[in-house]
């Protein structure tokens, strides 16, 4: 074991599992969860760090409480806690979506992630210097656009979350960021489509959209800077993406 335990929410795919690839190759353990139990069972064969899995929905309060009570010995000392699990869905207008989907937004990125928070906090709180909350955001956040309505709302709770979390944490030493990625190409696309694979390929295609390696190396960076620097938010685009203007409804 290694002195530097990362928790990985949603490391089953795209940013989740290129952070746990990223955090492995610097000799990190991992405890690494997702609700896909294969996905982590072939990811924990790869990575050849000590590896704890757990087979986790982020909304169910009282499995992430036990998974936490749970940790075995050797990985029950997080120093890092990637809060990455999260989804879009719906991705038509607010007055054609179905509720539910709405809901399960909620309760996955705002829910789950302080579902999560709340499990690890004190434990965080008791590693102190060097320790970190790294929160996955969005550019979603804080610019909207057709499509986005609950999506980039809960992405504006992670948001303020992060920097309200700042506060109570002073002096504790725990470092808090949220990293705010523009298009990335995961399962992203694929899960808010439901399925639609060309839907996903006509998005990613002929642009340079960011990689999931990308951002995992922006997590892996902000958790690895020394102890008293903290990088609150990182917006990240790609290069290839940019704001449109204001939309005007005319006559
Ligand atoms: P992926 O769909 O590739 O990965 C999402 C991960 O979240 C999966 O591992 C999935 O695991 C997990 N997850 C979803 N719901 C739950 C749940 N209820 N409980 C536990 N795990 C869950 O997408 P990304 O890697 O792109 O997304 C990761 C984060 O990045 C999300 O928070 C997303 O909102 C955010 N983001 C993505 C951007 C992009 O363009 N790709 C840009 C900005 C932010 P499983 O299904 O096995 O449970
Ligand atoms: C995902 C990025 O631009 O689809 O959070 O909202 S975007």
């Amino acid at each position: 074991m290694t002195d530097k335990i990362a928790f990985i929410t949603g490391a089953t795919s795209g940013f989740g599992r290129a952070a746990a690839r990223r955090f492995a190759e610097a000799g990190w353990s991992l405890v690494l969860t997702g609700r896909r139990t294969e996905r982590l069972e072939a990811l924990q064969g790869e990575l050849g760090v000590p590896t704890h899995i757990v087979t986790l929905d982020v909304r169910d309060a009282d499995a992430v409480k036990q998974a936490v009570a749970e940790l075995p010995e050797p990985f029950r000392a997080v120093t890092c806690l990637v809060n990455n699990a999260g989804l879009a869905l719906a991705p038509e207008k607010a007055q054609d979506v179905d509720l539910a989907d709405w809901h399960t937004m909620i309760d996955t990125n705002c829910t789950g992630l302080v579902n999560v928070t709340h499990a690890l906090i004190n434990s965080l709180i008791a590693i102190g210097q060097g320790a970190s909350i790294v929160n996955i955001g969005s550019v979603a956040g804080s610019w909207p656009y057709p499509g986005s309505h609950v999506y980039g709302a809960t992405k504006a709770f992670v948001r303020q979350f992060s920097l309200s979390l700042r506060c109570d944490l002073l002096g504790t030493g725990v470092r808090v960021t949220d990293i705010e990625p523009g298009m990335a190409e995961t399962e992203f696309t694929l899960v808010r489509t439901k399925g639609n694979q060309a839907a996903s390929d006509a998005l990613y295609g002929s642009t340079t959209p960011l990689t999931a390696e990308d951002i995992a190396e922006q997590i892996f960076y902000v958790a690895t800077l020394p102890a008293h620097i903290n990088i609150n938010r990182l917006e990240i685009m790609p290069t290839r993406q940019a704001w449109a203007g204001f939309a005007v409804d005319r006559d």
